[in-house]
């Protein structure tokens, strides 16, 4: 893939048209490769003119999230360092989860641009519709013990909510455990799954769904009335290899804080963003439903409710308020 996208930085540097010479010297490669370069880039959907006299230039980019595109916005690190690119796929975390398995390294990120079976937690479905938002995941192997792994979750949602407030200057809320939510509605949502051995963490899994241009009639009937978009929030649309590129460069400086500062700091982070302390919640813990005062979160990302003058501690569930 290099080549290939040395290939599209002449092009784009160039503006306007640029020699077949001038770029086959540059990569040290024949005209003909140079050529052959081109059709390639034209059936990965870029418009390029093609002048005998002149040589080529670069007319239009496809709305795709190819990894050299997404690399482009990523301001380097471990996270997204190696992205793999599905047209469809089941799910993005499957696919993840399998790669992990067979010893892929830490960083490595697949994203799609639809998902057939996109897993919500709990066996729950992610709407998934084509070419219009992120499914991105993200292969971690962090040295933790399986019981402080939840946090990376609330990472996740730190790492989603900077990225929309910096791009598009909507407000974003986190709600207990894994969403993201804009005036309500939510945006975003992390399903984290890992593999342990013995007492440590092997890897980790961050799957995450931002919906990015989205309308509403994109979305399944049954996410109408819950779900928003970027697009929806703000009438516009956005390049999303660059809104993904942002949120790699996000998840790696919230995952560089973890391993340097620990759980603790990011579910610090976490809490006082989400301004939990004092609110009264009811939680949906696997059909049994607590009411109480929010008391904050734990290290291990349990939400710690007071009821009736006794702290409960929730690690799992579903908030409604
Ligand atoms: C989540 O689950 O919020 C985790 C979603 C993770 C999705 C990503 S996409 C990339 C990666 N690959 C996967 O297969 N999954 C991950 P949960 O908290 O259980 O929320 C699921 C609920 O959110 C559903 O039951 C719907 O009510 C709602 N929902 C589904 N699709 C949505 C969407 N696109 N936007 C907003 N809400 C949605």
């Amino acid at each position: 893939m290099d080549n290939l996208s040395e290939v599209l930085r002449h092009l784009r540097e160039a503006g306007g048209f640029i020699s077949g010479d001038h770029i086959a010297g540059r990569l040290g490669v024949s005209r003909t490769a140079v050529w052959k370069y081109m059709n390639q880039l034209e059936r990965y959907g870029y418009d390029i003119d093609k002048s005998k006299g002149k040589g080529y230039r670069l007319v239009g980019t496809p709305d795709r999230l190819y990894g050299w595109e997404i690399d482009r916005y990523r301001s380097g690190g471990r996270i997204g360092s190696k992205i793999v690119h599905k047209e469809s796929i089941d799910s993005t975390n499957i696919f993840a989860f399998k790669q992990a398995l067979a010893g892929e390294a830490e960083g490595t990120s697949v994203v799609a641009e639809s998902q057939d079976l996109g897993k919500g937690r709990l066996g729950r479905k992610w709407s998934s519709p084509m070419g219009k938002n992120i499914y991105l995941s993200v292969i971690l192997r962090p040295s933790i013990h399986p019981s402080i792994v939840y946090p990376i979750t609330f990472l996740s949602s730190l790492a989603v909510s900077d990225t929309i407030e910096g791009f598009a200057g909507v407000t974003a809320t986190l709600k207990w455990p894994n969403d993201v939510l804009v005036r309500g509605r939510k945006i975003s949502g992390t399903l984290i799954e890992l593999s342990t051995e013995a007492d440590m963490v092997r890897f980790v899994v961050i799957g995450i769904g931002l919906n990015v241009n989205m309308g509403p009639e994109d979305m399944d009937r049954e996410i109408r009335a819950t779900a928003t978009s970027l697009f929806m929030e703000t009438k516009k649309t956005y390049e999303r290899p660059r809104v993904c590129g942002i949120l790699l460069s996000n998840l790696e400086r919230y995952y560089d804080l973890f391993k340097r500062e620990g759980a603790r700091a990011i579910c610090d982070i976490w809490e006082e963003r989400a301004r939990i302390r004092g609110k009264h919640l009811t939680i949906n813990q696997m059909g049994e439903v607590f009411s109480g005062t929010a008391k904050g979160i734990d290290r291990d990302g349990a939400i710690l409710l007071e009821i009736g003058g006794t702290t409960k501690k929730i690690l799992a569930g579903d908030v409604n308020f």
